[in-house]
């Protein structure tokens, strides 16, 4: 389905007086508006393709409705949500749930609507119809090397879908690990894992980047064998340059510093890119923004100070994707929120006078440290967000313009109450 670009600009129409009165005001108190407009037009966020259907949790899955049924369909949805937004412009595939039948086909179609194929995700933890051994001990740590030489062909295959579609970073997530104590040898899991990775390592082309991805729990739940930043960071430094970490915003325990660990990482230049969603548990994958938006402005305080230290661009030196699961909301209008989090947190951390914090933190002037960064967080930047979208040709508003052009219903009307996608 598509919206047609009149649609947006009568929406946009009827807000703009109000809009330009907004961005008047805010614009104001910013010295480098038109640079920061720019930053915030040229930041992409990746759609994972995994979280366009209704997720589920072990006790239910309530099926919205509408889902799309193939890739092609998932491009059309992420395409729609990238013409409301103009910052969805990239899909993050998810082997086997989207394997393309026909590359040139799927290309055309992502390029038809402005999207580019960013991390691809391999899947060793599920079994797959007529798959020759089971994951069910884990993938690249498993205590049989055809276990885990099987998981090292389908990183492989993986990288190969991945290269026929122009993508250029591959995700490793292991669910590996253990849920009891003496299940499992740590020092051997850790020996084979690196092993399966150095493999994986060396079907990469040379333009390429491997994020690994790490998680404290899910779905063991004594040890995992990439659990922590720690182990994760240990596995990039010993694969090579082009390996990174990967930070999944739900993947900590509870209260963890995760600003403190991206400064750490980007410090060390292994930050290779994010995950983002929100938890107040575990790992919720809940909408972005939705439970702690200050910690998500926090982290990109220390993403902007730290990618400027090392003069990287704010819009290509990272990964940035979103990676959520929606158990009861609309799948499109929670990603829409998402995105708008994130781009609201870009631009507050944007607007820190770094300078002024850096003196204050070099007089350990405390209080004053904290004004400025407040200062910023209680900035409405939302103008300043819509601005930019507008200038690009996007909505103002792009969740009253999904309402108000009944997107979910007209989904529902093609694709049939039952549709059901592939993913969480
Ligand atoms: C694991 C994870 C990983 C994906 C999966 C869909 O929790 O975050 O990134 O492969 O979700
Ligand atoms: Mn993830």
């Amino acid at each position: 389905m598509q919206i047609e670009k009149y649609k947006i600009a009568d929406n946009n129409d009827k807000q703009i007086a109000a809009h330009k009165r907004a961005f008047g005001f805010v614009s104001e108190g910013v010295s480098n508006v038109e640079e920061m407009l720019q930053k915030l037009k040229d930041f992409q966020v990746a759609i994972p393709s995994w979280a366009l259907g209704t997720g589920g949790t072990r006790f239910g899955r309530f099926s919205g409705g509408g889902e799309p049924r193939n890739l092609e369909e998932k491009i059309e949805d992420i395409g729609l949500l990238h013409a409301l937004n103009q910052s969805s412009g990239a899909i993050s595939l998810h082997i086997p749930w989207d394997i393309p039948e026909n590359y040139a086909n799927i290309k055309a179609l992502a390029a038809q609507n402005g999207l580019r194929f960013d991390a691809m995700n391999s899947n060793t933890f599920q079994d797959q119809p007529g798959q020759e051994h089971s994951y069910k001990f884990g993938s690249l740590q498993h205590v049989d090397k055809a276990v885990r030489q099987q998981a090292i062909d389908h990183n492989i295959e993986v990288i190969r879908h991945g290269i026929e579609l122009g993508s250029d970073s591959l995700t490793v997530w292991l669910a590996d690990g253990s849920s009891f104590p003496g299940q499992l040898n740590f020092r051997k899991a850790h020996q084979h894992t690196l092993e399966g990775l150095q493999e994986i390592y060396k079907a990469l082309p040379d333009n390429w980047k491997m994020f690994v991805e790490y998680k404290a729990f899910e779905p063991n739940f004594y040890s995992m064998t990439v659990g922590d930043w720690g182990q994760s960071f240990l596995y990039a430094n010993k694969l090579g340059d082009k390996a990174y970490t990967l930070v999944d915003l739900g993947h900590h325990l509870p209260n963890a510093n995760i600003e403190q660990i991206v400064a750490l990482l980007l410090g060390e230049g292994k930050l290779g890119g994010f995950h983002f969603n929100d938890s107040k548990y575990g790992d919720d994958d809940l909408t972005v923004g939705s439970i702690n938006p200050y910690q998500l402005f926090l982290i990109f305080n220390e993403l902007v100070e730290g990618m400027d230290a090392r003069g990287m661009n704010h819009a290509t030196g990272l990964g940035w994707m979103i990676d959520a699961s929606h158990n009861i909301k609309d799948p499109l209008e929670d990603l829409l929120q998402s995105v708008e989090a994130i781009k609201i947190a870009y631009a507050q951390a944007l607007l820190v006078d770094t300078k002024a914090l850096q003196q204050a933190q070099a007089d350990n002037d405390i209080v004053k440290a904290q004004e400025i960064l407040q200062g910023a967080y209680r900035t409405d930047v939302r103008p300043l967000v819509a601005e930019a979208r507008l200038r690009s040709g996007g909505a103002l508003n792009p969740l009253s313009v999904y309402r108000s052009e009944k997107v979910r219903e007209q989904l529902i009307k093609s694709r049939g109450q039952k549709a059901v996608s592939t993913g969480l």
